[in-house]
């Protein structure tokens, strides 16, 4: 058969209608993006790896959707393509996001897609990026905790840590497990901004859309004031490097919070947002493009595996002082951000 790619939509369960770049392979289209490096999505059958660390007896599979008229899914969580529509729609945007933004061609950049796999496990709480697949996976929750795991957020989290695996490489334990963690929300929230999707739109909370009533919070992570989720430290402390990537991934976040918005009380897109800082002091915030810039260029230049959060400082000062200057506005305000959250 000849293959070549078509424009085509998709009824997702998050983000309502979405655009799709396919495949058409005959008569019947895949779900599979030529213009983004081949990024495709695939059924995992409920399935689960069975791996020791990175010796894999057996792999959930990654069967290809496809679709007979290029108009994906119905929206509805029991049409096995809706979720795949979130997951393509996903990593679509965070594509766009990495190339547009910053220039960058993939998460190796070198052009080439990666995929990911839907319905995986049976009532599996979680998603990950996995770095001997080199793919995105998603489960579809309980229903009780969490729905599916397939939100603009969380796709565009599991991506990032492909890019800052081929980047800093930030070794996923201690404070550096915390950064590589901040680097995903942090880039799951600029995505998700980014996408400016009517149905999901941007706000500094992780898995808003895929919580459920059993879980007794509105989201997974709450960048403003990450202690909101019960775990996660808001202030760097002595003994941080003790506590689970997920939760002292919270200085990071807040740090990046009060740089973009700035601390105190603030509404965007019609969600509020209180940020105390550690120290008492007030926090100019010099907005979230800016945020990106920085971030990505601290990533991709100055960090390295063992960066802990005192080198997140110096890394984002150097970046900060390359983009905009030695005593620049946005430098003070990176200072300032990182004193604020007790990291000097
Ligand atoms: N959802 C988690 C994450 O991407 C999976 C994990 O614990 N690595 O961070
Ligand atoms: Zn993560
Ligand atoms: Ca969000």
């Amino acid at each position: 058969d000849t293959l070549e790619s078509a424009s085509g939509d998709g009824e997702s369960l998050y983000g309502g209608t979405v655009p799709l770049e396919t495949t058409k392979s005959g008569s019947s289209y895949q779900l599979k993006d030529a213009t983004r490096g081949g990024t495709y999505t695939g059924d995992a059958a409920n399935k689960t790896d069975q791996c020791l660390l990175t010796i894999c007896l057996s792999r959930a599979p990654a069967t290809l959707f496809t679709d007979a008229d290029n108009h994906w899914a119905t929206g509805e969580a029991t049409d096995r393509a809706t979720a795949a529509v979130d997951a393509q729609y996903g990593t679509d945007v965070t594509w766009d996001y990495y190339e547009k933004v910053h220039g960058r061609s993939g998460i190796a950049g070198d052009g080439k897609g990666s995929y990911n796999r839907v319905h995986y496990g049976k009532d599996y709480n979680n998603a990950f990026w996995d770095d001997t697949c080199f793919c995105m996976t998603y489960g579809d929750g309980d229903g009780k905790l969490l729905g599916p795991l397939v939100s603009l957020d969380v796709a565009a989290h599991e991506m990032s840590h492909g890019v800052t695996s081929k980047t800093a490489a930030l070794t996923y334990s201690g404070e550096s497990g915390g950064l590589n963690e901040a680097t995903s929300d942090i880039f799951g929230t600029l995505v998700e901004f980014y996408a400016g999707n009517a149905e999901d739109p941007g706000d500094w909370l992780i898995g808003e859309k895929v919580v459920r009533s059993g879980l007794g919070r509105e989201a997974l992570r709450f960048m403003d004031k990450p202690s909101r989720d019960g775990e996660s430290a808001d202030c760097w402390s002595e003994g941080l490097a003790d506590l689970d990537v997920h939760y002292s991934s919270g200085v990071g976040n807040h740090f990046a919070y009060l740089l973009a918005e700035g601390s105190g009380e603030k509404t965007v897109n019609g969600v509020g947002h209180t940020s105390p800082t550690c120290d008492g002091s007030a926090v100019r915030g010099i907005g979230r493009a800016k945020l990106g810039k920085i971030w990505y260029r601290a990533l991709t230049v100055y960090m390295t595996s063992s960066t802990d959060y005192a080198g997140a400082r110096t890394a984002t000062l150097n970046a900060a002082k390359d983009l905009y200057g030695s005593g620049s506005t946005e430098q003070k305000a990176v200072a300032a951000a990182w004193s604020a959250v007790g990291v000097r």
